[in-house]
């Protein structure tokens, strides 16, 4: 067989439906050496990093050099078999069969047509637009595991304007108990200070405004993650509460279900979606933002949480691509490149 129609053969490789880890080896390592080499690595690349059409990504040469580096633990400029091992098992087996979870984030009436409305907030956002995509996908795709998170506030919760004047204010706090107005951000008198912004009354515990939206759809066996319980700290992310006082069930639950994917949709895209998406990232995560799934409360807010999940090679993504990328079937060098990176990390 000559060389070029075996590189064809590389380019064809078909890691979802004929990926044993030695057919894969013998395949990419074109000159037969027993080991890989950097050309032979980008060949794998190519053949990994496709798009649900098959079409490959582009990878850059400082990207792929790195993974190169990463997994070239002896640096010998190769990736030798037991290398390989490694490579295949804890990098191309996720890339190619991501075990993947969805959070559904405080899909609830008050952030949709009650006290927090969101589009009476600055993007003028409807909130209820979230419902249908997400109903869509739930039906569609197969997640490995379903989380719907409830904001679900005891009375007294610092976070509502109502309450301003159970609680101190720090001296430093830029604005006093008597002229705060709502979505204003004070500090409280805590060790240390604890700003904190407020929302008008929302989400009370066992109320209409903090159930789910009625056109939701749950799903069976689904878990519940209640945030915001404790009346003297707030807490957007689905992982901490704001003042990373206490972790919720979320990360061991994930972990012990081996998910790889997280993907996060709901509302609101900048508050809870946004520190949701920052603490999935920190936690090691391959983290997509469902763009057509989250409403949010500030354009310019959004835009930021956008950059900062791309810039921390999480992908933010059209709902109509997911079925694709759980199937194994589009794999984005964004989300491998992380994945190569908390390998690294994890090593260290
Ligand atoms: C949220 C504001 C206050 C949210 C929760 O779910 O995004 N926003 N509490
Ligand atoms: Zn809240």
């Amino acid at each position: 067989m000559s060389v070029s129609t075996r590189s064809i053969d590389f380019v064809n490789f078909n890691f979802t439906n004929e990926s044993t880890m030695d057919a894969c080896f013998g395949a990419f390592d074109k000159d037969c050496d027993g080991k890989l080499n950097l050309e032979e690595f980008r060949t794998l690349c190519g053949a990994l990093f496709r798009n649900g059409k098959g079409e490959t990504y582009n990878v850059d040469d400082g990207t792929l050099t790195e993974i190169f580096k990463i997994f070239d633990t002896n640096d010998d400029d190769h990736i030798d078999r037991d290398e390989f091992v490694f490579c295949w098992h804890h990098w191309i087996k996720v890339i190619v069969k991501p075990v993947s979870a969805i959070l559904v984030i405080d899909v609830q009436n008050d952030f949709i047509s009650g006290s927090l409305n969101i589009s009476n907030c600055p993007a003028k956002h409807n909130g209820e637009d979230v419902i249908q995509p997400i109903n869509n996908l739930l039906e569609t795709v197969d997640f490995e595991t379903v989380v719907y998170s409830y904001d679900w506030h005891p009375i007294d919760h610092v976070s509502f304007i109502d309450n301003i004047f159970l609680r101190k204010l720090h001296e430093s706090s830029p604005i006093k108990a008597e002229d705060a107005k709502v979505y204003d951000t004070v500090i409280f008198d805590r060790d240390p200070p604890m700003p904190q912004k407020l929302w008008p009354k929302h989400c009370v515990q066992n109320t209409w405004g903090s159930d789910l939206h009625k056109d939701l759809k749950v799903v069976e066996n689904a878990t519940k993650i209640y945030k915001g319980t404790n009346p003297d700290v707030d807490s957007y992310s689905l992982f901490w509460d704001n003042q990373k006082l206490a972790a919720t069930k979320l990360d061991p639950l994930l972990k012990q279900k081996h998910i790889t994917d997280l993907y996060l949709c709901g509302v609101a895209y900048d508050v809870c979606v946004a520190y949701s998406a920052n603490d999935a990232l920190s936690a090691g995560y391959r983290t997509i933002i469902l763009e057509d799934c989250c409403r949010g409360v500030d354009l310019l807010d959004i835009e930021k949480i956008k950059n900062y999940v791309k810039e921390n090679h999480g992908v933010v993504v059209h709902s109509s691509q997911v079925k694709d990328m759980i199937d194994g079937n589009d794999r984005k060098p964004e989300l491998g490149y992380k994945l190569a990176l908390e390998l690294k990390h994890n090593r260290q």
